[in-house]
């Protein structure tokens, strides 16, 4: 007999680096250059995050705030009205100041559940599993690191019950609407009938307010968008000069697409690694869409993707809403 040398040949996973170094000459090389907003968030951009949510002018996490500082009796409420046996889920949990209000009224009714905070960023997961269990001393905590699909199906794994999901912070809002309508039903396809979602949604408002929360008189905004060239500088080896860069939100109330653009100052050349990237005086780089909604877009988003509407909880002003969807 001959032995055979088996050569395994295992497919290795791009690394991080790679991957983001070709989004970046994707974007930047296509006719109508673009950014994909999901690079925003490197330890800078959490960090100029945490600023726009002090800002003033940014509304939308206060509006949250209030709905479940506020409402989540009633949110309570209509989950035990559609399920008796459940574990919740929170896509994106963060630091959980939000849902800490829901988990606390579902604790008091003297349901027993599971709360299975999902999120990308390890430390964020490492930091929930310390800090809840001083706040909550009875909450059954399970962490899950990982993107949320992959971490969705974890969750089915280890629970039989009906699953609660949590999507909160308006993050629904950037993808484009369909975009978002692919999402949704990719969130319904690991569902099961009785399961539920809540999703956030920042509502349609006096335009002047919305495009006031993403050009903020500080700049915050503007930075947080000017990190990502820095991001591309630090990282990739690139040479942006970010002082030959302003800042360009924008909001069209007819379609609720909010968007940003960085504006080339001048005609340049940017060295991104081995790459040249031209710009042309006053060309732009789409950096981000947070879609606004009103509640008959968000109604229509439920149908296309699966969902039925069951409630719908708003702050004092209407100016964002957490909708309760059944599968
Ligand atoms: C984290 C997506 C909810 O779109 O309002 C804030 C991000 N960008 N200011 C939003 C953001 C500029 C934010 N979300």
């Amino acid at each position: 007999t001959t032995s055979v040398m088996h050569t395994v040949l295992v497919p290795v996973k791009q690394d991080r680096r790679e991957i983001f170094f070709q989004d970046v000459i994707r974007g930047l090389s296509a006719k109508s250059k673009y950014l994909d907003s999901k690079y925003f968030y490197d330890a800078e951009g959490d960090r100029l995050f945490q600023e726009i949510m002090r800002c003033h002018e940014y509304y939308p996490t206060n509006c949250e705030m209030e709905i479940l500082q506020e409402q989540s009796a009633a949110i309570s409420q209509t989950i035990l009205a559609h399920t008796s046996r459940f574990d919740i889920v929170e896509l994106g949990a963060g630091d959980a100041t939000k849902s800490i209000h829901l988990l606390k009224e579902l604790l008091n009714t003297g349901k027993d559940f599971t709360y299975y905070p999902v999120d990308i960023s390890a430390n964020v997961i490492t930091q929930l599993e310390q800090s809840l269990p001083a706040q909550l001393p009875s909450l059954k905590v399970n962490g899950l690191n990982g993107e949320y699909f992959d971490m969705l199906k974890e969750a089915n794994v280890l629970s039989a019950k009906n699953k609660v999901i949590l999507c909160m912070g308006g993050n629904i809002g950037n993808f484009t609407p369909a975009e978002a309508r692919k999402f949704c039903r990719q969130l319904r396809s690991c569902l099961q009938p009785g399961d539920l979602l809540m999703i956030g949604f920042d509502l349609k408002k006096h335009p002047q307010i919305i495009l006031d929360a993403y050009n903020d008189s500080a700049g915050i905004t503007r930075d947080f968008n000017l990190n990502l060239l820095k991001r591309i500088n630090r990282e990739l080896d690139g040479n942006f000069d970010i002082t030959k860069f302003g800042h360009y939100p924008t909001y069209d109330p007819g379609t609720g697409a909010c968007k940003s653009y960085l504006v080339s100052l001048e005609e340049q050349d940017v060295r991104i690694g081995e790459q040249t990237i031209h710009f042309d005086l006053h060309e732009t780089i789409y950096m981000e869409i947070s879609q606004k909604y009103d509640l008959e877009a968000a109604e229509q988003l439920a149908t296309l993707s699966g969902f039925e509407t069951v409630g719908n909880f708003f702050d004092q002003k209407k100016w964002f809403a957490d909708s309760m969807w059944l599968c």
